[in-house]
């Protein structure tokens, strides 16, 4: 039902207000105290005005008007300059029937009103709100619409924002999708969806491009030309992370002729004096096995000695490298199907298959670490209300070194490895739900620092390089905070219904 109060009042205090108190009826002491005691200010960092002819209402999101709707159901703001006859309606149970009848008369005229300017707003809102044709055939140059649709998300994306308003829907047809670079999104797409347009996830988001050309290397081995001089770690085969050329193989325990020198080096046998490092990394266990890093390989070559410089990683004493490690990314290691090798210097990549040709598969050289990265420009002014729902999300990149700890500081994150496929940060409202997250290099979800209020639900998540979903805060002592409850900026997160595995 609906109450008529004098005073503009935020949403917020109204819907704690009963929904089923009939007009006439007394007000509740608290819809009593709220109508004389303190009306907060218009003039709220977050709050918007919205201005309709007879006086003017107060949402925290304009934009939003299915919200706007809800309040409208039972709510109604009362400009302070309509404050004549009713005054006392509805919480006067003295006043005569004919007052009550005028008043009622009058208030229903004004509900009307009310109702009619609300509704034009959220007509507005509904006839802004946009939705944009992908597919993979499309031509960036359409307009977006069913008959000329667009070719690509990052086109998409640009239609949205100049359109302006919000709650533009970019809908993608069924197909593969490629891209060269990270795709951004910030506080200009506050309320965009993304979505597949048919059921199960069909409309493909590739985090890179295409690795094609290939030709037969030496025996089993593919290789195919790659630009010239750029490292990446990941190589996507049908959304699976190829495994990268390694001794020993899977399976076969460690080493495999390789083992520690202290902390920051490897010795190799005088038989693999002559290989090529230069895209080499060592894989490795520390300590008591309590966690594994990543060590960067330093030199194309061992010395004399088969001494092999690495980084030091966390640097964490008494938790250096054990015998559990592998040396994988030289070309020679390159044995069994599945397997595959980059040589930046040289411009190419090689590949063996685990079935037919690598043109009988997709494979993906990932653009970066973020594929979709969704940021505000700072923790003020968030991207809000953006969805992804119902697409394939496929490939992001690795890193050459990845330590759990910055050197020395226990319990940090290290800022170059705040990675995610998705990466959000400075966002709240954002929503990740019925997608596959494929190969993803780090986390396949990363929301970090000050994010709010995201929902991750009810997709299939795997093949990730490090988690699935990651909620990175500020560590301990970081940070502009005066107290930690001012430090807690990323929380109100449900993360929920995901299938995790092989991450
Ligand atoms: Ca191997």
């Amino acid at each position: 039902m609906i109450h008529c109060f004098r005073f503009p009042v935020r949403p917020r205090e109204l819907i704690t207000l009963p929904r089923n108190m009939a007009p006439g009826t007394p007000s509740p002491s608290s819809a009593r105290t709220r109508m004389t005691g303190h009306v907060p200010p218009f003039s709220t960092p977050s709050a918007t005005r919205v201005l309709v002819p007879d006086g003017e209402i107060e949402t925290t999101d304009y934009t939003d008007y299915k919200r706007v709707m809800s309040f409208m159901a039972f709510t109604v703001w009362v400009s302070p300059r309509f404050d004549g006859s009713h005054s006392s309606f509805p919480c006067n149970p003295l006043q005569s029937v004919k007052s009550v009848v005028k008043n009622a008369t009058t208030t229903v005229s004004i509900l009307v009103s009310r109702i009619t300017c609300l509704a034009v707003v959220a007509l507005c809102q509904t006839l802004m709100a946009a939705t944009y044709y992908v597919v993979p055939t499309g031509n960036d140059h359409n307009p977006g619409t069913k008959d000329k649709p667009l070719a690509s998300l990052p086109a998409a994306r640009d239609a949205a924002r100049a359109a302006g308003g919000s709650g533009h829907v970019i809908l993608l047809a069924t197909g593969r999708y490629f891209h060269t670079a990270t795709l951004t999104f910030d506080e200009r797409d506050s309320g965009l969806t993304v979505k597949g347009a048919k059921p199960g996830a069909t409309a493909e988001l590739y985090g890179g491009l295409p690795v094609t050309g290939w030709e037969k290397w030496k025996d089993n081995i593919w290789r195919t030309p790659v630009p010239k001089g750029k490292r990446f770690y990941n190589l996507i085969v049908d959304g699976k992370p190829a495994t990268m050329a390694q001794t020993p193989n899977a399976g076969s325990g460690f080493g495999g002729g390789a083992g520690p020198r202290g902390s920051s080096a490897v010795g190799v046998p005088k038989e693999w004096l002559g290989y090529d490092y230069s895209d080499a990394q060592v894989f490795t266990f520390l300590g008591s096995d309590w966690f594994a890093e990543m060590r960067a390989v330093l030199k194309s070559s061992p010395d004399a000695n088969g001494t092999l410089p690495v980084d030091e990683g966390s640097g964490i004493k008494d938790c250096t490298m054990n015998g559990r490690l592998f040396l994988r990314g030289v070309l020679e290691f390159l044995d069994e199907p599945g397997e595959w090798c980059l040589k930046h210097k040289d411009g190419f990549v090689y590949y063996w298959p685990k079935s037919g040709t690598p043109a009988d598969h997709v494979i993906l050289r990932p653009a970066g670490e973020r594929f979709l990265e969704i940021m505000g420009r700072a923790p003020a002014t968030p991207a809000t209300g953006i969805t992804f729902e119902n697409v394939s999300i496929i490939g992001s990149d690795f890193s050459e070194r990845w330590h759990i700890f910055l050197a020395g500081k226990d319990g940090s994150t290290p800022d170059f490895l705040q990675q995610g496929m998705v990466f959000g940060e400075n966002v709240e409202r954002l929503t990740v739900k019925n997608c596959r997250l494929l190969a993803a290099g780090h986390a396949a979800v990363w929301l970090n620092i000050q994010a709010q209020n995201c929902v991750v639900e009810n997709n299939l998540i795997t093949g990730a390089g490090s988690n699935g979903v990651y909620l990175n805060g500020w560590t301990i002592g970081d940070g502009p905070f005066h107290s930690a409850a001012e430090s807690y900026v990323n929380k109100g997160h449900r993360i929920e219904s995901n299938f995790i595995h092989d991450c």
